[in-house]
């Protein structure tokens, strides 16, 4: 029967979990997950600071409500707190942006003041709306979301904050330290390197953004339970996908498989169907040996062109809150950097600009008082390669500089380093300039393309990159695992509903 297919899943992450559970509870029992690390779940990964957890990759449900299938997964699980799960949060449209009660902090020592700050917020807020904008208009006036969004910025900044020029530079600088906070959101060095029209290919749903209280891993423990035992191969990191039979050994049981992978340790896996879940910043490093015979150009050009750059935290566990007992965000305004700039010239000397700042972990009866730094990009990549007492040291100099508090001692610091990380090489997709829908698409596409004659679906790709509105995100992953596993499902269906053989 069809059921015996023979499935290989690479990367046991959301995507890959969800292909396979999808997979196996409709009957096909040949189905294997390799995983080149030794644990579950890829960029969701808690760990722990003292006492207390954190999310080391994904941190919120975006949007969570009734259309998205991490929320729905995690009420079922009853992972969410009441608050999380009630319609009224279900029914918050935040666009993305959620609103977070601010406490700003400037370079020399002051605490700045809220209604000093809101034009800019707003400003932000009205900029990047027609950003998102663009993409259904068809329109695009400018390439990249930085270069229309300074254009603009500085626009009314000259046309309307001119009653008092301190406060227009601080404006600006604070607007500067908002394009660090999108660079962060969209996962990219520099808004300049985010395409205009495409921003708005990125969709969010209903519901107020909220986290998992006893960790995010926990969703994949509760899917991991489902699958049989030993379905998926840990630390088997895979080398070489060869495709239409171009592997000479390749073969099971006198019947020859379409497709074999390879692993780096030489251990072979002959299948008839791979479900690709590998990172796209893994693709890009590896595009010319993963497959063989190489991808086609349009896929190649696709992986090229989409962006995939790097968030990284910065978790500080502090003895007393320097912040107010309502803050939930603090924004880091450098009073000299009012030109909007969100990349820093010199990275070695001065990495730590790029940090925007920080959120609260909430609530501080469980956590004590922990602050999440956010920072994107090169200046990132670089903090990577630094000690956690370099990166400590750094972060203490700023915060004692910003506060005007020289005793100021965060006691622990954990930072997470995904760009180092051998098997993810970054954080997650943007769609960089010059990139569009169709770009999604043919990495989505499977392989052989459709129009060969050789058999279909040798291999197939899923994965956050491959979602057209949702990548970035846990949902979008976790659908692309299910759309893979639907394919496959739909391959093997006859029209009276039954999965045959078709071997
Ligand atoms: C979300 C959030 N969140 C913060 C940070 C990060 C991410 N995301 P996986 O990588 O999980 O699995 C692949 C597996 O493959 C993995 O286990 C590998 O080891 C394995 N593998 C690789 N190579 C292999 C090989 N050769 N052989 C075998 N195995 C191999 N998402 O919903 N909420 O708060 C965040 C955040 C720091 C790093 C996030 C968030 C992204 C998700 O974590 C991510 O998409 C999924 O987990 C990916 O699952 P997967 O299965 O595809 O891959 C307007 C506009 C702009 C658009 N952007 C706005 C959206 C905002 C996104 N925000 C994210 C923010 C945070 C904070």
């Amino acid at each position: 029967a069809g059921q015996n297919a023979n499935i290989l899943i690479i990367g046991c992450g959301i995507a890959g979990i969800g292909a396979a559970q999808r997979l196996i509870r409709h009957g096909f029992n040949n189905v294997r997950v390799l995983e080149a690390t030794s644990r579950s779940g890829g960029r969701i990964k808690t760990g722990s600071l003292g006492s207390n957890i954190v999310e080391i990759g994904a941190n919120w449900i975006h949007g969570p409500s009734q259309e998205n299938p991490v929320f729905r997964l995690a009420c079922q699980y009853q992972l969410l707190d009441k608050e999380s799960m009630s319609e009224e949060n279900q029914a918050v449209e935040v666009g993305g942006h959620p609103p977070f009660i601010p406490n700003w902090f400037s370079s020399s020592g002051r605490k700045l003041d809220s209604e000093m700050m809101a034009p800019a917020s707003e400003l932000f807020m009205t900029l990047f709306e027609k950003c998102q904008e663009f993409h259904d208009s068809g329109e695009e006036p400018l390439p990249t979301v930085g270069e229309y969004f300074k254009r603009e910025a500085l626009k009314v900044a000259n046309e309307e904050w001119n009653e008092d020029q301190t406060t227009k530079k601080l404006r600006l600088a604070y607007l500067g330290t908002l394009l660090k906070v999108e660079c962060c959101v969209s996962g990219t060095h520099t808004m300049d390197d985010v395409g205009l029209g495409a921003f708005g290919m990125y969709k969010t749903l209903p519901g107020l953004d909220c986290t998992f209280p006893g960790g995010y891993e926990g969703l994949i423990k509760h899917m991991m339970n489902e699958l049989p035992k030993d379905t998926v191969l840990y630390n088997k990191p895979v080398k070489c996908i060869h495709w239409n039979n171009t592997y000479k050994q390749s073969s099971q049981k006198g019947r020859t498989c379409p497709v074999t992978v390879e692993c780096i340790s030489g251990e072979t896996f002959d299948a008839d169907h791979v479900i690709v879940t590998i990172p796209l910043g893994y693709l890009k490093k590896h595009q010319h040996t993963l497959l063989q015979p190489s991808m086609p150009l349009r896929k190649l050009h696709s992986i090229q062109r989409m962006g995939f750059g790097t968030n990284n935290k910065i978790f500080l566990e502090f003895e007393m809150p320097f912040w107010d007992e309502d803050c939930e965000a603090i924004y880091l305004v450098w009073e000299d950097e009012s030109a909007l700039a969100d990349i820093v010239s010199d990275v070695k000397m001065a990495w730590v600009r790029k940090l925007f700042g920080f959120t609260v972990l909430k609530p501080a009866e469980t956590f004590g008082h922990v602050l999440c730094g956010w920072i994107a990009g090169h200046e990132s990549e670089y903090m990577e390669t630094l000690t956690e007492l370099e990166v400590l040291n750094t972060i203490t100099q700023v915060i004692r500089r910003f506060t005007g508090n020289a005793t100021i001692a965060p006691k622990k610091l954990l930072r997470s380093q995904w760009f180092l990380d051998p098997y993810t090489c970054g954080s997650y997709t943007y769609v960089a300039k010059g990139c569009s829908d169709f770009d999604i698409d043919n990495l989505a596409e499977p392989l052989p393309l459709p129009g060969s004659k050789d058999q279909p679906l040798q291999v197939m790709f899923a994965g956050e990159a491959t979602h057209r509105s949702f990548f970035s995100t846990v949902h979008g992953a976790l659908i692309t695992g299910w759309r893979e596993a639907d394919r496959l499902l739909s391959h093997y269906t006859t029209p009276a509903g039954l999965v045959t053989s078709k071997l």
